[in-house]
């Protein structure tokens, strides 16, 4: 099916104008679903990153810094209607960069990217600082003020949702940004800085250079002195040489990276509800989401139960042309990436695994990076298919006999992003959640959002948390002021 919008040449967005590489520079645009070409974009480096930053340290002393709150607040907003007056054309550019299935782009990705606007505008008003009195000899209070320039550093798996997630409260804090999306996904980057435009933030304010991340924009990004923090998503290995790089000017950085997340599933749980959830938290958007639950524990009273019933539904799972309505998953992003996600297929097989559903390229889908959703057991904790993320179509199930065994479990893996615990026991969901390592779990739901939450990784997924006061907490200074009575 042809969509009914056309994919656009990204350009770089710098001091308020759309611009080329200073040395005509392109890369480009490969849609993933029919390994065509979509267009061209511009490829940054040292060269725009300087002008970038040069123009959002300019603009933190100039119109946007003399606004009042009310009228930030107000642009905010308008850049969230204009985000829901454009949903289709934002929807499909998604679809076309990331290969998802166009009605989740149209359902999920970017009404959220919108709202993540709306809440943010939202809550600076709510927000005060805090005062203490030291006895009757002095007063404290504090004062909030932006952190500068900050540079948002972002993945390809839900683009314009997280690029907003960041965008919106750095705007509403007052700061002033240099975004580098993905390489693979820079078409709604590019709409949104029109859209930005357009809302009336003033020039300089938000500018955006595309290009890669080592030894391009992203590095010279992290590397600049003039950038006072780093909110970065993406793999925990980047993150690890953006710390390296961030660290000659000391940076403050915000992370949110990978996970291994388990999905815990006690036999007393309501097993209807268990695979609907559970057929989301591992295929939604082809499994590239850093909060799917891709190894499942299930009680031994059940596992067999569960096994037959998830393996029956995922098989309805049409997999497919991202532009048709029955399809529930849709193409991996890239080449690359789909022989990464494969390859962890084979080393199930030599690590003793069993592929009871999936595995392969779907039959008639030649072209476009298709996978089928993958379903593996035999395996153990001691797997490196258990063990490391996949970020795929992939899911490992293994049985538990106890509660300890399956905490140990669960905790044995250097990622802590998110869990989903299923039971009907009371006492047994606010147990295993107190004794599980992760930033968010859920129990009985998955990815139930409320942005006013701390979202955010322990271990290696991640450092400090984002979502309501947390994201202020990190885009913003603190002031002491102190003063004698
Ligand atoms: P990635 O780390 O390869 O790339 C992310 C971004 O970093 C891209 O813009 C890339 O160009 C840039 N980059 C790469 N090397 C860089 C460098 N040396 N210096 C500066 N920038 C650099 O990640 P990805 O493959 O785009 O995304 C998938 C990963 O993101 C998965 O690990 C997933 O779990 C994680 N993720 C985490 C969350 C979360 O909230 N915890 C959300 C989404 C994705
Ligand atoms: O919902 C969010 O705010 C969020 N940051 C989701 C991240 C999903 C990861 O792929």
């Amino acid at each position: 099916m042809q969509p009914n919008v056309k994919p656009i040449d990204c350009l770089h967005f710098i001091n308020g104008e759309f611009v080329p590489s200073g040395n005509g520079a392109v890369f480009e645009n490969i849609n993933p679903a029919t390994e065509e070409v979509l267009g061209t974009v511009a490829l940054g480096g040292k060269e725009e990153i300087e002008l970038a930053v040069a123009a959002a340290k300019e603009a933190l002393k100039g119109p946007w810094k003399k606004m009042t709150a009310t009228e930030r607040v107000n642009i905010l907003r308008r850049v969230s209607e204009l985000i829901m007056e454009r949903l289709e054309e934002l929807a499909v550019l998604e679809s076309l960069d990331t290969g998802k299935p166009l009605w989740l782009s149209k359902s999920i990705d970017i009404p959220r990217s919108a709202y993540n606007f709306q809440f943010f505008a939202d809550y600076i008003r709510t927000l005060g600082t805090e005062a203490s009195q030291s006895d009757d000899i002095a007063l404290n209070y504090a004062i909030r003020r932006p952190l500068g320039v900050v540079g948002l550093i972002n993945p390809w798996n839900l683009p314009l949702l997280l690029l907003t997630w960041k965008l919106a409260p750095a705007l509403a804090a007052g700061n002033t940004v240099v975004m580098k999306p993905a390489e693979l996904t820079p078409m709604t980057a590019t709409v949104l800085a029109e859209i930005c435009r357009d809302a009336g933030v003033p020039a300089g304010v938000i500018n955006l250079v595309h290009g890669f991340g080592p030894d391009s924009a992203g590095a010279a990004l992290a590397e600049h002195p003039d950038v006072n923090g780093i909110s970065f998503t993406g793999e925990t290995t980047t993150g690890k040489i953006i710390m390296q790089t961030a660290a000659k000017s000391l940076k403050r950085l915000s992370y949110e990276l990978g996970g291994k997340n388990p999905n815990i599933i006690f036999a007393d749980s309501d097993l209807d509800e268990v695979i609907e959830t559970t057929l989301k938290s591992s295929f939604i958007n082809q499994g590239e989401v850093c909060l799917c639950g891709s190894r499942i524990y299930v009680e031994r009273s059940a596992y067999q139960a569960f096994l037959d019933k998830f393996v029956a539904k995922a098989k309805e799972l049409v997999v497919g042309d991202p532009f048709q309505e029955k399809t529930k998953v849709g193409a991996l992003i890239s080449e690359e990436h789909f022989h990464r996600v494969t390859s962890y297929i084979e080393l199930a097989k030599e690590e003793g695994g069993e592929i009871i559903l999936g595995g392969r390229r779907p039959e008639g889908l030649e072209k476009g990076y298709y996978l089928e959703p993958t379903i593996i057991t035999g395996l153990n904790n001691n797997c490196r298919v258990v063990k490391e993320e996949i970020f795929g179509p992939v899911v490992t199930v293994i049985p538990f006999d106890t509660e300890e065994e399956v905490i140990e479990a669960a905790n044995d893996t250097h990622y802590g992003l998110s869990a989903t615990i299923w039971t009907n026991n009371l006492r047994r969901a606010h147990r295993v959640a107190g004794q599980i390592e992760a930033g968010i779990i859920w129990v009985n739901t998955w990815f139930f959002r409320d942005l006013r939450t701390p979202f955010g990784g322990m271990k290696q997924s991640g450092i400090g948390r984002e979502g309501g006061v947390h994201s202020f907490e990190f885009y913003s200074e603190l002031t002491n002021v102190c003063i004698k009575l």
